[in-house]
C-alpha cells in the first residue's frame, strides 16, 4: 500500500434471516469500503445474488452447505481470517481460534456466533466479532456492525448501529 493510504472494510454477522438488513449495508457502502464480509448465520441460500462482493462464511444455523467454514483474504497487505467461531468453540474459549489465526498468520481475525461486539488484539492478530445485525445478545443490547480502517501502520475498529451511527463505546485502535 503507498505511504499514508489506508483500506476500510465492512463486517457484519448474525442477520438471521434478515435479507433486508444484508442489502441495505450493502447498499449504503457501495463504492466507499473495498471490501463486505458477514461472518455467517444469514440463514440465506448460498446461491442468493446477494452474496456478489460479498465474503461469507457458514454459520452454526446455515444448512444451505454451500458456504465455506473458514476463509483467508490478502487485501492491501492485511491477511484476513474469517470463520462463524462455532467450529472453534468460542463460548467456551479462545484457544482454538486462537491456534487458526496464528496457524494462518492472520493480522485480522473475523468471527460471530456470539452476537455480542467485542474487538481485542491477541499477539499479532486483531479479533473482531461485530456483532449481531439483527439478534444482539450480552449487556450491548445494540444491533451493530463494525468498519474496520488499517494501513500499514494501524488497524482502526469502530462500530455502527443500523443508522449508521457511530457506537463509540467499543471503538479502538492498534499499532500493527
Ligand atoms: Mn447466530
Amino acid at each position: 500500500m503507498a505511504r499514508g493510504a489506508s483500506k476500510t472494510i465492512l463486517v457484519m454477522s448474525d442477520s438471521h434471516g434478515n435479507r433486508d438488513i444484508v442489502q441495505e449495508l450493502k447498499d449504503y457502502y457501495r463504492g466507499k469500503v473495498d471490501a463486505i464480509f458477514h461472518n455467517g448465520d444469514s440463514e440465506l441460500s448460498s446461491s442468493d445474488p446477494i452474496w456478489e462482493g460479498i465474503e461469507v462464511v457458514e454459520g452454526n444455523c446455515d444448512y444451505d452447505g454451500g458456504y465455506p467454514a473458514r476463509q483467508v483474504t490478502d487485501l492491501a497487505g492485511l491477511r484476513i481470517a474469517q470463520t462463524h467461531g462455532h467450529l472453534y468453540r468460542i463460548n467456551y474459549t479462545w484457544q482454538n481460534l486462537d491456534y487458526w489465526a496464528q496457524e494462518v498468520d492472520a493480522d485480522l481475525c473475523l468471527y460471530g456466533h456470539l452476537h455480542a461486539a467485542a474487538v481485542e488484539k491477541r499477539g499479532k492478530t486483531v479479533f473482531l466479532n461485530p456483532g449481531s445485525v439483527q439478534q444482539p445478545r450480552g449487556p450491548i443490547q445494540v444491533k451493530l456492525y463494525a468498519l474496520v480502517t488499517f494501513s500499514d501502520d494501524s488497524i482502526s475498529v469502530r462500530f455502527y448501529s443500523l443508522d449508521h451511527q457511530e457506537f463509540g463505546l467499543l471503538a479502538k485502535e492498534f499499532p500493527r
